[in-house]
């Protein structure tokens, strides 16, 4: 149900919450799949996706319907409650069973879902949970894929983006709590009237019971700046010399956060419930040739990334993302766009708090079609995404899409819709799509705030030819500006790059080619600058699928490696991304 909200529990005060992460018993359920997949492996973490945990290929290419399980306890003290069941992500469907019973189903990965199982749980005692994961990508799925029987019977999944359609419980999963009637939703935004911060908020509450409600704003320190003094679940509060939120290094203390607290009582003055969101005051806006926070314009630093590691898969690893947050602020970036989908919520957390902003993405990378079902999920992804992701200050662009077939005719109705579905939720801020297609042919512009284009000049043609990027890169930023007037952004530029193989002079696959390369964009981009132009680059190597043969086990365009150690890239990077910051 989109309806509903799916605020973190976590930041819920008076919730008991019971964590189901551990390992789960896991199995095969489709024999023609799985050949012998069978009964390689039994067990398998949460969360983590469970492709790379064995050593057995037909673990790794499985395609079908995988089962999870695991048993759990459920305190008497919860009697009286209400009780949840939320998911951080399972790629890519979900069907949940509670001591048997269907409890809840959800499709496309990379977005929490929750489900109310009071009903079906026991207290007091034991339960049984069983997750049916599939991970089988149609021709509407978001993304799509499409499959092939190979003439051994196999089954084979096919996509035509690069990284690997990793699956299973990526996320953490939680039971929790509530009252009969508990604080269902909060929606804020923020803007500024000279130094103070006016925000606004409306809260949904869901539940029968009459209740009262209580909202304050308290600064970084505890010290409560503003409150509504029992009145409405609705309207606006002020901070007299509000604290803004910066990106990191535009200030002194980059990532300020308020709480915003809500308390709903009964009509005995009993606390219900009680939220404690953290948010940052801070003001977006954009012309033809920029980009602004808090009135300042923005250069944006950063990178294209992937939730990708080893072993993990997908799967959530706090000890990588805290490693990936270590080398955003060593390289001086301020910046990161979620390709191609929305990224775990505690590292949304962490981007809110360091001031790192991101360009939040929805999982539609590659759409080639312009069907209905495929135009609904596309929706239904933005929904969801933006329900996740609305009050976070971190968030300063939407990416409704990357490489989609914009040159197609029927691609404008289908980005006419989706941009205004973007737009139905949230004016406060910018809508881009990564685009591939040359200026010239693309239907998606006229409905963007900013205009985003992936290249790959000396990569994917002319490999070599380092002196074609400059004027590739000038023509296409132009052409973008020119057929548009709006800011144009580089979203994606590189070269795969072997860690450690050398060669003078420079060759396509060595750290000299990949450094050279960044050094011929980077010199259109400060040709382009002058404020029409903001730009960013490329990332992480990433495990790709086996049907790429010009890769070497995956895409090595990062300048990091997968295991996050710099190649001689990253420091080049850095230089520029540090002098960058130093200029403004
Ligand atoms: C792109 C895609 C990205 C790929 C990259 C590449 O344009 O957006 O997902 O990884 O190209 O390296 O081919």
């Amino acid at each position: 149900d989109t309806k509903c909200g799916i605020l973190d529990p976590r930041h819920a005060r008076r919730r008991p919450l019971i964590t189901l992460d551990g390992l789960w018993g896991f199995s095969f359920q489709d024999s023609n799949n799985s050949v012998d997949a069978g009964k390689e492996i039994e067990l398998m973490p949460v969360p983590a996706s469970y492709n790379d945990i064995s050593t057995n290929p037909n673990v790794r290419d499985y395609v079908g319907v995988v089962r999870y399980q695991r048993s759990f306890f459920v305190p008497s003290s919860w009697q009286t409650k209400r009780i949840w069941l939320r998911f951080g992500s399972v790629c890519y469907s979900a069907e949940v069973y509670i001591n048997g019973e269907l409890a809840i189903t959800h499709q496309i990965g990379h977005l929490p879902f929750v489900g109310e199982v009071t009903s079906l749980v026991k207290v007091g005692d034991d339960n049984d949970i069983v997750v049916y994961v599939d991970n089988t990508l149609t021709g509407t799925s978001i993304p799509q894929g499409s499959l092939e029987t190979l003439p051994s019977g196999r089954i084979k999944q096919d996509y035509t983006f690069d990284f690997f359609n990793y699956a299973g419980i990526d996320r953490p999963v939680v039971l929790y709590a509530t009252e009969s009637t508990y604080i269902d939703d909060i929606t804020i935004h923020t803007k500024l009237n000279g130094t103070t911060g006016i925000v606004s908020y409306d809260i949904t509450i869901e539940g029968s019971v009459r209740f009262t409600n209580l909202i304050s704003i308290v600064d970084k320190e505890g010290t409560e700046v503003a409150t509504n003094d029992g009145g409405g679940i609705s309207g606006d509060l002020e901070i007299p010399n509000v604290h803004l939120w910066w990106p990191y290094l535009m200030s002194d203390d980059p990532g300020y956060l308020y709480t915003l607290k809500v308390d709903l009582f009964d009509s005995d003055s009993n606390l219900m419930d009680r939220y404690e969101l953290p948010f940052g005051v801070r003001e977006l806006s954009w012309d033809s040739t920029s980009f602004k926070i808090n009135g300042k314009p923005l250069y944006i630093r950063g990178f294209g990334r992937h939730e990708d590691s080893d072993f993990r898969g997908k799967g959530l690893d706090l000890p990588l993302v805290l490693r990936d947050y270590a080398l955003i602020k060593w390289m001086g970036a301020n910046c990161y766009r979620t390709s191609h989908y929305p990224y775990a919520e505690e590292i949304m957390d962490l981007a809110d708090s360091l001031g790192i902003m991101i360009i939040d993405e929805v999982p539609a990378v590659n759409t080639d079609d312009f069907n209905d079902d495929l135009l609904e999920n596309h929706k239904r992804s933005i929904t969801e995404t933006i329900r996740r992701d609305k009050n976070r200050p971190a968030v300063v662009m939407w990416s409704a899409a990357n490489e989609p077939k914009t040159a197609d005719d029927r691609s404008e109705d289908y980005y006419r819709h989706v941009i205004a579905h973007v737009k139905a939720f949230d004016q406060s801020r910018p809508v881009t799509i990564a685009n591939l297609v040359g200026a010239d042919a693309d239907h998606s512009g006229q409905f963007l705030d900013i205009l985003s284009f992936n290249e790959y000049s000396a990569w994917y043609s002319h490999e070599g030819d380092l002196e074609v990027i400059y004027p590739d890169v000038m023509t296409e930023a132009q052409s973008w500006h020119t057929k548009y007037n709006k800011p144009v952004l580089v979203t994606e530029y590189g070269a795969d790059t072997l860690e450690g193989f050398h060669m003078l002079p420079s060759f396509v696959w060595s750290e000299e080619y990949q450094s050279q390369l960044l050094e011929q964009n980077f010199r259109a981009f400060d040709d382009l600058r002058g404020g029409r132009v903001v730009y960013w680059g490329d990332d992480l190597e990433f495990r790709g699928f086996q049907d790429q043969a010009r890769r070497l086990g995956g895409n090595k365009k990062g300048i990091f490696t997968r295991q996050r150690q710099p190649k001689q890239s990253a420091h080049h990077m850095r230089k520029r991304y540090w002098a960058i910051a130093a200029l403004l």
